[in-house]
């Protein structure tokens, strides 16, 4: 593609993540449009392909990829047909922004890896959106500079209004967790090689069955321990902090009080009800970032070694669940292409 050419992006799974991204390229993103959108629901794809104008919608993700205004591919579908979506595109040789998590397993990761190094060049990024927020960026920047010293613990916690329907506990460390697991390992620096998943009384208010909030250890094998609680039905509000306790001090982010009031005997903010709310602005960055990168060579976000790291740690995850106790993380050595 030529440089200064606009990059035509299809994009696949038009839920809402996928139509908030088609939102975004379309009136917030510099350089980039739109040209295709792919959903299995045929009357989804259609709808957003009207409101996206001079957009092609497809219910075949291959037909999409093979279409000649294609340089670059989206993917925001469901986390099971992301391998698919990913060789597709891989075998095309198209660059990749694909939403967390990578694939659901280790295994399907691993063979999108061995897709990518045949390549012989990155082609993937990872949606891991904490890495663009402002907040969590300066928190990773000074642990970088190491003025407060050897990160020892970081507190993190991930809080959702309400799970969606028919959501399962395992998917509260797939899904939920996977984002602290990659925080986890890009705020530090380090890999995850161990897991521990504790049970708490669950809340009356989530649905039956479902074990929320968890209580989540992982070690590093920078010697450095990280705690998350993971509560997706804690119905106040859309939470999500790191507290990063070091030799000589500590840094926390993730309060994120735009503004406080005061009247009326009460002083007081407002909670964000959702990711995309949260998270508004590092989505507009991360896609930005991407957007620049692919059109000037590869991605340099997140990558698909980060993708199969965070699944290995998440696999590790849902067996500390579902056997107890601490579970190893099986991580195979990082090839040369992940630097
Ligand atoms: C969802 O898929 C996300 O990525 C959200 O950021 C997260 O908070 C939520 O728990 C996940 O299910």
């Amino acid at each position: 593609m030529a440089r200064s050419s606009t990059l035509n992006v299809a994009v696949i799974g038009v839920g809402r993540m996928g139509a908030d991204h088609v939102r975004r390229i379309r009136e917030v993103v510099s350089g980039a449009r739109v040209s295709a959108v792919v959903d299995a629901d045929a009357d989804r794809a259609e709808a957003v392909a009207a409101r996206a104008g001079g957009c092609a919608a497809y219910t075949d993700p291959a037909a999409a990829l093979a279409a000649a205004d294609v340089d670059a591919v989206l993917v925001a579908s469901p986390g099971p047909a992301h391998e698919a979506a990913l060789l597709a595109a891989l075998a095309h040789d198209l660059p990749v922004l694909c939403e967390k998590p990578l694939t659901p397993d280790p295994a399907s990761a691993l063979r999108v890896l061995d897709a990518e190094r045949r390549l012989g060049r990155r082609r993937v990024q990872v949606g891991f959106m904490r890495r663009y927020d402002a907040e969590y960026v300066r928190l990773e920047q000074l642990l970088r500079t190491g003025r407060l010293g050897r990160p020892l613990l970081l507190h993190q916690r991930h809080r959702n209004v309400t799970s969606p329907p028919g959501w399962t506990s395992d998917l509260l460390i797939s899904d939920s967790l996977a984002h602290e697991v990659d925080a986890t390992r890009w705020l530090l620096g380090q890999e995850i090689t161990a897991v521990t998943v504790l049970r708490p009384a669950p809340s009356g208010d989530a649905p039956a069955g479902l074990q929320d909030p968890q209580f989540v250890v992982l070690e590093t094998d920078g010697g450095a321990i990280a705690d998350v609680e993971v509560f997706v039905n804690c119905g106040f509000g859309y939470q999500v902090r790191a507290q990063a306790v070091c030799e000589r001090g500590t840094a926390h982010v993730g309060d994120g009080h735009a503004m406080v009031t005061q009247a009326d005997g009460r002083w007081g903010g407002t909670i964000a009800q959702d990711y995309l709310e949260r998270f508004e602005d590092a989505y507009d960055r991360e896609v930005q970032t991407w957007v620049d990168s692919v059109r000037h060579g590869t991605p340099t976000g997140p990558s698909v070694w980060d993708g199969l790291a965070a699944a290995a740690v998440c696999a590790a995850g849902v067996r500390s669940l579902t056997e107890g106790g601490r579970v190893e993380v099986e991580l195979p050595e990082r090839p040369s292409l992940y630097g």
